[in-house]
C-alpha cells in the first residue's frame, strides 16, 4: 500500500534518519524519499551512499526551522507523510550549549507543524524519546506518566512533543508520536557512548565511564527502531503516543564490558571519570500499548551488539574520518562552507 508515498523525513542523513530511510527503500522499492536535513555535524552524506543515485530518492540540504524552505519542499513534492528525525540529539551537548537544540527540537517541530497544517498530510511522526520522562528508579514509564526532563536535549524534545500532540488536539492534524529507548548500530555519530566506546577500544584508548558506571539505559537495534516507526505510521492512531522499547535494560558498566570482551580488551582501558551535570539514573519504558498494536523488537542484545562492533570494524574509513575531523574538510570542499 505503501509503496506510491512520498515520505518526507527530515533528519535523514543522521544515524537513525539513515537508517529508516534504507529500510524504506529495502521494504517498498518503488517508495519516494525526499530528505531534508540541514547536515550539522551529524548529518552525513556517506550515511546514504548505496541508495544516493537510485530513484526515487531526493536529498534537500536545508533547516527544518527556515518555514520558507520547508514550504518550497512541500510545494514542490507534496509529501503523504512527515516523519520528523530532525534534532540535536546529544545529551552532553546540550548541557554545554542548549541554543540550537532550543531552535531545532521546538521550533522546527513547529515550522514542519505550520506547513503540514497549510499544504496538508495524511501522516506527521514525531520522533520523541524516552528522555521524557526522565528517570525512574523502579517499574517503566507508561505514555501517560508525567513528563520529567532533566536536560536542556530532553526539555527541548518534551517541547516538540507536546507541540506535535497539540496540533491533534487544536488542528485534527494527524499526528503520531514515537518515544524510544537509547538506540545502537551502524553509522551512529562517535560521541555516544556505544560508537565510543568501540572506536575507543579498537584503538588502545580509554573509556571514559560517567560517575560509578551504574546508570541503567535500555538497548533498542536501530533496525528495530525503523520498524517500530513504520509500524505506527502505518497502524497508530491519531493523537496518540508510542513507547518503542528495545526490553533490554543494561548498566553502563555492562555495557563497556561487553564491548571491551567483543573488541578483544581488557578491563584497563575503563576510566571512572566525573558524572554528567543532571544525569538520569535509569530509563525504562512499558510497552504494552505497542505490543497490543503488534509490534515487538526482533533482535536479541548478544547478537545485535555483535553486529554493532563488527560494523564499526568493518568501516574503519566512515569513522575515522570523523574522528580525525577529516570529514570538516571533505565538508568544505562539498558545500562551500564550514560545519
Ligand atoms: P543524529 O544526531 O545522528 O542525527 C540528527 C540529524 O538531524 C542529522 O542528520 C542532522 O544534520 C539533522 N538536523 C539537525 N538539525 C537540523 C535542522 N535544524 N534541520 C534539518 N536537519 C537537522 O540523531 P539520531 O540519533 O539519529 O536521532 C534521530 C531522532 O531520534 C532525534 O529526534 C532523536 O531525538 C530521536 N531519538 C534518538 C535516540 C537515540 O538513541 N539516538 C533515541 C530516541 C529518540
Ligand atoms: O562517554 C560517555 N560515558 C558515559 O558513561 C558517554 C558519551 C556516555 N556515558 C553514559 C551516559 C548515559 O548514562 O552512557 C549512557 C548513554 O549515553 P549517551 O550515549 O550519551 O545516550 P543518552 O544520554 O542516554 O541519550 C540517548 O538516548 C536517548 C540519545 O543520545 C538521545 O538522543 C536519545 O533521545
Amino acid at each position: 500500500m505503501s509503496k506510491e508515498k512520498t515520505y518526507l523525513v527530515t533528519g535523514g542523513a543522521g544515524f537513525i534518519g539513515s537508517n529508516y530511510i534504507k529500510f524504506l527503500f529495502e521494504t517498498y522499492p518503488e517508495v519516494k524519499v525526499v530528505n531534508l536535513d540541514k547536515l550539522t555535524y551529524a548529518g552525513n552524506p556517506e550515511n546514504l551512499k548505496s541508495v544516493e543515485n537510485r530513484s526515487g530518492y531526493y536529498f534537500v540540504k536545508g533547516d527544518i526551522c527556515d518555514r520558507v524552505l520547508v514550504a518550497d519542499v512541500f510545494r514542490k513534492y507534496s509529501p503523504d507523510y512527515v516523519i520528523n528525525f530532525a534534532a540535536e540529539s546529544h545529551v552532553d551537548r546540550s548541557i554545554g550549549d542548549p541554543d540550537d537544540f532550543i531552535k531545532t527540537d521546538i521550533y522546527g517541530v513547529y515550522s514542519l507543524l505550520e506547513n503540514c497544517r497549510k499544504y496538508g498530510i495524511e501522516r506527521f511522526v514525531q520522533i520523541s524519546t524516552d528522555e521524557v520522562y526522565g528517570s525512574i528508579d523502579k517499574g517503566s514509564f507508561s505514555e501517560t506518566d508525567t513528563f520529567n526532563p532533566s536536560s536542556p536535549y530532553a526539555a527541548s524534545k518534551t517541547g516538540g512533543d507536546r507541540l506535535a500532540f497539540s496540533y491533534f488536539v487544536t488542528y485534527d492534524l494527524p499526528v503520531v508520536i514515537t518515544r524510544a529507548s537509547n538506540n545502537y548500530g551502524p553509522n551512529q555519530y562517535p560521541e555516544k557512548l556505544i560508537p565510543l566506546f568501540i572506536t575507543n577500544a579498537m584503538d588502545d584508548k580509554k573509556l571514559p565511564l560517567y560517575g560509578d558506571g551504574k546508570n541503567v539505559r535500555d538497548w533498542l537495534y536501530v533496525e528495530d527502531h525503523c520498524k517500530g516507526v513504520e509500524y505506527v505510521l502505518q497502524n497508530g492512531k491519531n493523537g496518540e503516543a508510542y513507547n518503542i522499547a528495545g526490553n533490554c535494560e543494561k548498566q553502563n558498566i555492562e555495557i563497556t564490558k561487553k564491548i571491551l570482551e567483543l573488541t578483544g580488551q581488557s578491563d584497563k582501558l575503563i576510566e571512572y571519570v566525573k558524572d554528567r551535570a543532571g544525569h538520569d539514573r535509569r530509563y525504562s519504558l512499558d510497552d504494552s500499548k505497542i505490543a497490543k498494536l503488534g509490534w515487538q523488537p526482533e533482535y536479541d542484545f548478544e547478537e545485535a551488539m555483535r553486529k554493532t562492533v563488527q560494523w564499526y570494524q568493518e568501516n574503519e574509513e566512515w569513522w575515522r574520518k570523523i574522528k580525525s575531523g577529516e570529514y570538516l574538510e571533505y565538508y568544505k570542499e562539498h558545500y562551500g562552507q564550514d560545519l
